[in-house]
């Protein structure tokens, strides 16, 4: 749902302008040094971009899914780094409060969030526990007015600049499934939390993951969320939705950013005396790439709305998340072949986008798992 169509292409407006005159040049920079610099982030900042989906009475923007989408969108027609340090606190890291918080809980955290004063960072994976999310190991014993929470997350973005996590812990060592697990706001700064080395990737150079490892963190019983045991998971599957159109919608804008390259290159380039893009099997890979986003562009819009309009969208999300990833894989790939040799060159952005796109088969729920929610969904709705 548009709440009001003009603020939002202003919104967008800025957005775009932001990205072609500020981001797409720092790309390379942020590439080379696997850095965002500080200069940017503080603009980042200023624009309220840390804000975007958290309820205005919190100081946020509150943009609703469809809006949110069109956002994502424009942010994808750059390096995915920038996004992903925006991401958590508009997303996974803020959402559980969003969602399921207490009034105390929100108050206390969803301000810092939206002004990016605090990043939110999520734990759920664990080294053992990946697709298979209900079976987290990480503890949460009650000791009075605390749980002690012992474990190690694993993969957990934007961990190295958090000043929060939302930990999935176990609170009923009794229930091995999705109803032993709660859900945990815990600051950064709580004796006994510890980070492991930065990961080394494939690609998203300038964006963090790290291991998080509690060692007897005690923390404040006030900090469970929502105040109930037995929802963490729950929490989480709810979160995951929001996040799954969200990778879904970037993907798109990634795909766009990827064919007007493709499509510059190929109307530049001549070969055999005229430019590539006037050759047919070219001219085939350009319209395959076109084709599948416009096709995934309009099932993420159609999933936004309907969530927007009360809907649960489980299942769509799964669909966007899958379909949409997936193309992005393809088109990427269409992108680095309609640019030959160049395509492996780092010089040409495409080699970057090649590496940064395959992450998101895998986060937030890998291919398999969407397929797995999607054919469940279908069963349960048959019988
Ligand atoms: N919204 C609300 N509730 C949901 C839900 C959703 N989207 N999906 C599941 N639930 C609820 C179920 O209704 C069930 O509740 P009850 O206990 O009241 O019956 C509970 O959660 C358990 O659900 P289910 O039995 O389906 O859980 P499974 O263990 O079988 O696993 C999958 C579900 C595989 C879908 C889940 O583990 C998953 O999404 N895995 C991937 C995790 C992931 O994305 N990791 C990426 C890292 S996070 S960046």
């Amino acid at each position: 749902m548009i709440r009001d169509g003009e603020i939002l292409q202003q919104l967008l407006d800025t957005i775009a302008r932001f990205v072609g005159e500020r981001l797409v040049p720092a790309e390379a920079q942020v590439a080379e040094e696997d850095a965002i610099p500080e200069e940017i982030v503080a603009e980042m900042r200023e624009m309220g971009l840390f804000g975007l989906t958290i309820p205005e009475e919190f100081g946020g923007l509150g943009l609703t899914m469809e809006e949110e989408t069109l956002v994502a969108m424009e942010l994808g027609r750059t390096s995915p780094a920038f996004r992903s340090l925006i991401g958590t606190n508009n997303g996974i890291g803020s959402a559980a409060i969003v969602f399921d918080g207490t009034d105390a809980q929100k108050n206390k955290y969803l301000p810092r969030y939206a002004s990016g004063e605090l990043i939110g960072s999520f734990c759920l994976t664990e080294p053992d526990v990946g697709s298979d999310a209900a079976s987290v190991k990480t503890s949460a014993r009650y000791d009075g007015d605390f749980y002690v929470l012992n474990g190690t997350k694993r993969f957990i973005t934007n961990a190295p600049r958090a000043g929060t996590f939302t930990v999935m812990a176990r609170t009923n060592p009794e229930i091995p499934g999705a109803r032993g697990v709660s859900a945990f706001i815990v600051d950064a700064d709580t004796p006994g939390i510890s980070l492991g080395a930065k990961d080394r990737k494939m690609g998203q150079a300038g964006s963090y993951t790290c291991d998080v490892i509690f060692d007897n963190v005690r923390v404040p019983a006030e900090n469970l969320i929502g105040g109930r045991e037995g929802e963490g998971f729950i929490t989480s599957m709810k979160v995951l939705d929001r996040g799954r159109l969200h990778i879904s919608a970037l993907s798109v804008g990634i795909a766009e950013r990827l064919i007007d390259d493709a499509l510059k290159f190929a109307v530049e380039r001549r070969q055999f005396g005229k430019p590539i893009a006037e050759h047919q099997m070219v001219q085939a890979m350009l319209a395959d790439c076109r084709a599948e986003a416009y096709a995934a562009k309009c099932m993420v819009l159609d999933a936004a709305r309907r969530r927007d309009d009360g809907e649960r969208v489980s299942t769509e999300a799964s669909c966007c998340k899958l379909f949409a990833t997936e193309m992005v894989g393809r088109v990427a790939d269409r992108a680095v072949q309609i640019h030959g040799g160049s395509g492996y060159i780092s010089e040409y952005a495409v080699e970057r986008f090649y590496r940064d796109v395959r992450l998101f088969r895998l986060y937030e729920g890998t291919s398999e798992i969407q397929r797995m929610v999607i054919a469940r969904n279908m069963v349960r709705e048959i019988a």
